[in-house]
């Protein structure tokens, strides 16, 4: 174990959740002093804090600017905005504000592969990361996926890191320097944490700063990099691919995964449902064919993947009708492809179950491909008033308050051959712990249809 140097100054770390306690954790190891901030009372971090590291000083309520002032640096958690007065404060006294992906990227001794977009992060991070590994590279993949990535540091000999990195993130992320960055797509989400779409653009966008090359979604306007010409730009999207760019080319009846002039594989062969998973594939492959990855090694991973739990998985066929748990559809862009992806491959009708809350989104985008693809629509949460004022004329709707009572109004409205898709296109807290919650919920009223 390397000895631990003790040095001066002190790093405030604001947030006890997972972040707050790998920054704790991180820091301790460097010999930093360190603070702890949480405007919880009982954070989730606090017992495991203090049981580790019992000297390290925790002040819990508002956050008081003061005691930040003191500190050389501040390290923000994700879940806490930087309009925050605390931290405005902090920022306008010119002391540092970092967050655990600038910490990460400072120590990281391998490439990053840096990935963002408003939806399919998880699914593309997951896709690169299994690819690297079929590879034969050693990879290490989190961040916003779930394992913080200063806990990646732990893994010996890493060849390639794998992150995907939410806006949030990405606001305190000062040198990432990726050796491949994309931002898969851009549509409305967290606007109650920003201003508006361009404030939303701008965070993310940060993904590209320095990186050696980038990848983007031609069919997605808002994703090309504003970089100099010299780095190496390649896109992705559902047309017909130009050289250098991926995409898919149809031959004879029969669309391929493409890689310029180059048919890959039949696209019927991958696992994955929808044209928006068509998309991730896509996207999977060009960031790993940046990174060095062979294709032969990219496309045995797409043959198998299946994709994530709550990512438009298949759950059961009651009566010719078959369910599908989307629970982390949580904004309009999810629930849109989602419902374009699975209504544009299935003989019947949707029925989808809509709702929750709605985080200051505008939910028209949802009126044309409801318009095309679904027979009803059930409503629940806070914000159903406001999709309810959205929907197309005619389209039947009924407004349930659980999601056994929605899944069994669903059923009653599906006829052979329908499809009954949990898309809420909404975050789950009103009514649920969280996504995985209210995916579970679904799964068990679905199993208990006789
Ligand atoms: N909070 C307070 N007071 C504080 C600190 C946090 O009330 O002082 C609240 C936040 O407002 C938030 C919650 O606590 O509601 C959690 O915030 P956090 O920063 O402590 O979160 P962590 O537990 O560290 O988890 C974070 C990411 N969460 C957020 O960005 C909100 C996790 O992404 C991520 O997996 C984890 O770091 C590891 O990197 C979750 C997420 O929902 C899955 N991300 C958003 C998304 O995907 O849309 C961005
Ligand atoms: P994220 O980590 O960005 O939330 P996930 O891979 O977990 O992304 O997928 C979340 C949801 O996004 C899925 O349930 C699906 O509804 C939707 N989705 C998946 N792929 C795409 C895509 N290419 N474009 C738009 N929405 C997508």
């Amino acid at each position: 174990m390397s000895q631990v140097i003790l040095r001066s100054g002190t790093k405030a770390v604001v947030g006890l959740g997972i972040t707050g306690l790998s920054c704790v954790r991180y820091l301790k190891q460097q010999g930093y002093a360190v603070e702890v901030h949480d405007t919880r009372q009982n954070p989730p971090g606090l017992a495991s804090l203090q049981q580790e590291f019992p000297d390290v000083v925790v002040h819990l309520g508002a956050l008081e600017p003061e005691r930040l002032l003191k500190a050389e640096e501040v390290v923000v958690s994700p879940g806490l905005s930087l309009r925050e007065p605390a931290l405005a404060a902090v920022a306008a006294a010119g002391i540092h504000l970092v967050g655990d992906i600038e910490l990460f990227v400072r120590a990281a001794q391998a490439p990053v592969i840096a990935i963002t977009g408003s939806n399919a992060k998880s699914t593309v991070t997951t896709l690169v990361g299994a690819m690297a590994a079929h590879a034969g590279k050693r990879v290490a993949v989190g961040g916003n996926l779930g394992v913080p990535a200063l806990e990646l540091l732990q893994q010996e000999g890493v060849d390639l890191y794998v992150l995907e990195l939410s806006s949030f993130q990405l606001e305190t992320t000062h040198s990432l320097k990726a050796r491949v960055a994309t931002i898969l797509n851009l549509s409305e989400d967290h606007l109650d944490r920003y201003d508006g779409m361009s404030a939303y653009h701008q965070a993310k966008q940060r993904i590209y700063r320095q990186c050696q090359a980038a990848v983007f979604n031609r069919d997605d306007a808002l994703t090309p990099p504003l970089l100099p010409a010299s780095v190496p730009v390649s896109g992705f999207g559902l047309g017909q691919p130009d050289l250098g760019q991926w995409g898919i080319r149809t031959e004879q009846g029969i669309r391929y995964l493409a890689l310029g002039i180059k048919c890959l594989m039949p696209v019927k062969e991958l696992p994955l449902m929808g044209d928006h998973n068509v998309a991730n594939a896509l996207a999977a492959l060009a960031l790993g064919y940046q990174a060095g990855l062979p294709i032969p090694a990219m496309l045995e991973v797409l043959k198998t993947f299946r994709g994530l739990e709550h990512r438009c998985q298949h759950v059961r066929e009651v009566d010719a009708v078959n369910y599908y748990d989307d629970s982390k559809g949580t904004n309009v862009g999810a629930t849109v492809a989602a419902i374009e992806g699975l209504g544009s491959t299935i003989a019947g009708k949707l029925i989808v179950i809509l709702g929750g809350v709605g985080k200051g989104q505008n939910f028209k985008p949802l009126h044309d491909p409801l318009a095309r693809y679904a027979r009803a629509v059930v409503l629940m949460g806070i914000d159903a008033p406001a999709i309810a004022s959205c929907l197309p004329k005619g389209l039947a709707y009924h407004h349930v308050d659980s999601m056994a009572l929605a899944v069994n109004t669903a059923r009653s409205m599906a006829v052979a051959e329908d499809v009954v898709l949990l898309s809420p296109a909404c975050a789950s807290f009103d009514m649920f712990t969280d996504y995985h919650d209210r995916g579970r919920q679904f799964v068990k009223a679905v199993e208990a249809l006789a």
